[in-house]
């Protein structure tokens, strides 16, 4: 009976010894990557890094603004209105997110939240025009049609502030494997696009907290869990976007109250974010020129 069989192999651990990534967990760090965003300038007067965020329906979009509003204000915020249905997309009309500093000020970074990839979401011809400024605030995205140039919210000559600076995907991890080709395809004509006018792009995975009990458990895992960095290497493949260029993060979206953990993923995101725009605009390339199209 028993006792000489060698007893199994334990199963591999999920998560790697050590992170392979390095986030500024603690408190001291996490308040000089705020101070890093808050004391941001372009170096033009006047200028104003505009970041396009797009990707499936419900992949998180208008919580990852949210969670951005969260931190800088240092209170929970819910400007972009959230869904929290799958039925059809939510984000429906091109909003431009400002975000007050004080009481006449606002950060010189905007967001755009655009409605969802879907069959019945915005066509891929529309962010190809959102991405050179000529879609105008408040246009309803129309899936049947893309905006035409008579039409009133058409744009016709965008100024540098219209056009968008960085470029980010948004992906839920847990849906990354199973992405419809249809959407897949889009996403990478939309990057390609990006890609011919110098936008730099950004990846962010969504709903990490969802995706591993390991990160469940303790968010500080995520540069450990085997899970995630295998899903961040599936989406580099899938869409084209280098490793060092995506981010995963958990968004608040049931919290009444910040979280450090959380404040520091979003962080590390938006810095990366802004300075990557940052660098667009200093390159003077086309996302800059007032008439390039
Ligand atoms: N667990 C978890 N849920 C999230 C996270 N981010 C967003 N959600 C939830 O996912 C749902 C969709 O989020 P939205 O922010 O509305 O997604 P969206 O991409 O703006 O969606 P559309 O505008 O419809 O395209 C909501 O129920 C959110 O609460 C996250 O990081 N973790
Ligand atoms: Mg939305």
């Amino acid at each position: 009976m028993g006792g000489r069989s060698s007893s199994p192999d334990p199963p591999p651990s999920p998560l790697f010894s050590e992170p392979w990534r390095t986030i500024n967990w603690e408190d001291k760090q996490r308040q000089s990557d705020l101070q890093h965003v808050k004391d941001y300038k372009p170096q033009t007067v006047g200028q104003q890094l505009r970041i396009l965020l797009h990707g499936p329906v419900g992949a998180g979009k208008s919580s990852f603004i949210n969670s951005v509003l969260s931190v800088l204000h240092g209170r929970m915020y819910r400007q972009a209105l959230v869904e929290n249905n799958s039925r059809g997309c939510f984000t429906k009309k091109y909003t431009t997110y400002k975000i007050q500093k004080g009481p006449q000020t606002f950060y010189p970074f905007v967001f755009n939240d655009i409605m969802g990839l879907a069959k019945e979401g915005v066509p891929v011809d529309d962010v190809k025009l959102a991405l050179k400024g000529h879609v105008k605030e408040d246009y309803a995205f129309n899936p049947e049609s893309t905006l035409s140039v008579d039409n009133p919210f058409y744009n016709n000559h965008p100024t540098a502030n219209d056009k968008v600076h960085v470029l980010v995907c948004v992906v839920p991890a847990n849906t990354v494997a199973n992405m419809k080709q249809e959407t897949v395809d889009k996403i990478r004509n939309i990057r390609m696009e990006a890609s011919k006018l110098s936008i730099p792009q950004v990846g962010i995975l969504t709903k990490i907290d969802e995706a591993c009990p390991e990160i469940k458990n303790d968010l500080r895992n995520v540069y450990k869990a085997k899970y995630i960095k295998n899903k961040m290497e599936q989406f580099s493949v899938n869409v084209g976007i280098p490793m060092n260029c995506i981010f995963p993060v958990k968004n608040y979206h049931e919290e009444i109250n910040l979280n450090n953990n959380i404040d520091s993923l979003i962080l590390s995101a938006l810095t990366n974010i802004i300075n990557l725009g940052d660098d667009c605009i200093n390159m003077g390339s086309s996302c800059t020129s007032e008439d390039s199209d």
